[in-house]
């Protein structure tokens, strides 16, 4: 099957989008998740988090401002960008349609299967170019920065899209700890390969384990983002846990989940649907509605809970939306030619 499994631009009318509850056991563990993190290192996280929701808070509300702001969710982002306008996609939705092809290739594999994917203990190795090379466990990682809530819209390049509200904070907090060297023209993210705890890595689905990777000024880019949760809550694994790259400009594949090593590098990496079929799935895939996949447009895309008879397609905006922000790092580039 290889590169032609990623790619059904439309399963038509009834493809089946769940929306069923997820099931309680599932919510309790992530709970669980959450009070361990509060009992241990990660409270400070937490603590910091809610610090700063007070302090958002406080301002929003301060005198001079333009109205008082509805009560933060969250520790807002302050990220020009950050905060898409449109309504956020149905938890059940985003923790149940899910691309993460260790666990297999439809959509509903992933839920089914990662539940058991050992989040705990977890590290992520910093290698190549940089000063600062070595092994950072989860637990320093959670507290690099200071957590912050982001809703993002997720375009997948088979034509669907969510709209995910994310916790973490900008990849480039991490690329400045670790001091990049001169040569350090590229990162690239290495996720996990278990086959012990997943079940497609071992078959010919795609080359494991699955890698992607930005252009150094891509991943200094403030929306460029490490995310540890969404809704508020811990990562379920299904959506990448203990942590996953989200790169909401680009098409949903580049945003590597269950990370574990992060190389920083002269050269261009290869990355995983790259080398499925370079002929479709470019390095930089930055979301364009100009640039159509071989096999089919991408000029529109479907609202992942808009589905149904009458549900209209959207248009796919350029850079998904986030081009004020991005479109600068792509002067002067062909994005034809570099798709
Ligand atoms: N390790 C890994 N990361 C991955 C994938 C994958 O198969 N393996 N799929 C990608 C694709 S195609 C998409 S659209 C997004 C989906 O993220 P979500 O399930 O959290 O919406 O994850 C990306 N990250
Ligand atoms: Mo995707």
């Amino acid at each position: 099957m290889s590169a032609r499994s990623h790619g059904h631009p439309d399963h038509g009318f009834l493809h089946p989008v769940p929306s069923e509850i997820t099931p309680a056991e599932v919510y309790a563990g992530r709970r669980q998740w959450l009070r361990q993190l509060a009992a241990g290192t990660g409270g400070a996280v937490l603590a910091s988090w809610a610090a700063r929701d007070a302090l958002a808070q406080a301002a929003a509300s301060s005198p001079g401002r333009p109205g008082k702001l509805a009560p933060l969710p969250g520790n807002r982002s302050a990220v020009p960008g950050a905060m898409v306008m449109d309504k956020p996609t149905a938890y059940a939705d985003a923790s149940t349609y899910n691309n993460f092809y260790e666990f297999g290739t439809d959509k509903a594999d992933p839920a089914r299967n990662a539940g058991k994917l050992q989040t705990r203990p977890w590290t992520v190795a910093i290698e190549g170019e940089v000063k600062k090379p070595g092994v950072l466990d989860l637990e320093a990682l959670l507290k690099l920065a200071p957590m912050e809530e982001r809703i993002y819209r997720l375009r997948c390049v088979e034509g669907w899209s969510m709209v995910i509200p994310w916790v973490g904070f900008s990849l480039a907090e991490l690329v400045r700890k670790v001091e990049p060297t001169g040569n350090a023209k590229y990162v690239e993210f290495v996720t996990l390969a278990d086959p012990k705890q997943m079940p497609m890595v071992g078959s010919r689905v795609l080359d494991w384990p699955y890698v992607e990777g930005l252009r150094m000024d891509e991943a200094m880019h403030p929306l460029a983002m490490l995310a540890f949760g969404m809704y508020g809550e811990v990562l379920p694994n299904q959506n990448g846990a203990p942590v996953r790259l989200v790169v909401p400009w680009k098409y949903g594949f580049k945003s590597a989940k269950s990370i574990v090593k992060i190389r920083f590098t002269d050269r261009q990496p290869g990355t995983a649907w790259n080398k499925a079929a370079q002929q479709e799935y470019g390095f930089f895939s930055n979301v364009n509605p100009e640039v159509d996949h071989p096999r089919w447009s991408q000029a529109t895309e479907r609202r992942i809970g808009e589905d149904g008879l009458f549900a209209k397609k959207r248009p796919t905006l350029m850079f998904n939306g986030y081009g004020p922000q991005v479109a600068s790092l792509y002067a002067g580039m062909d994005l034809r030619k570099f798709f």
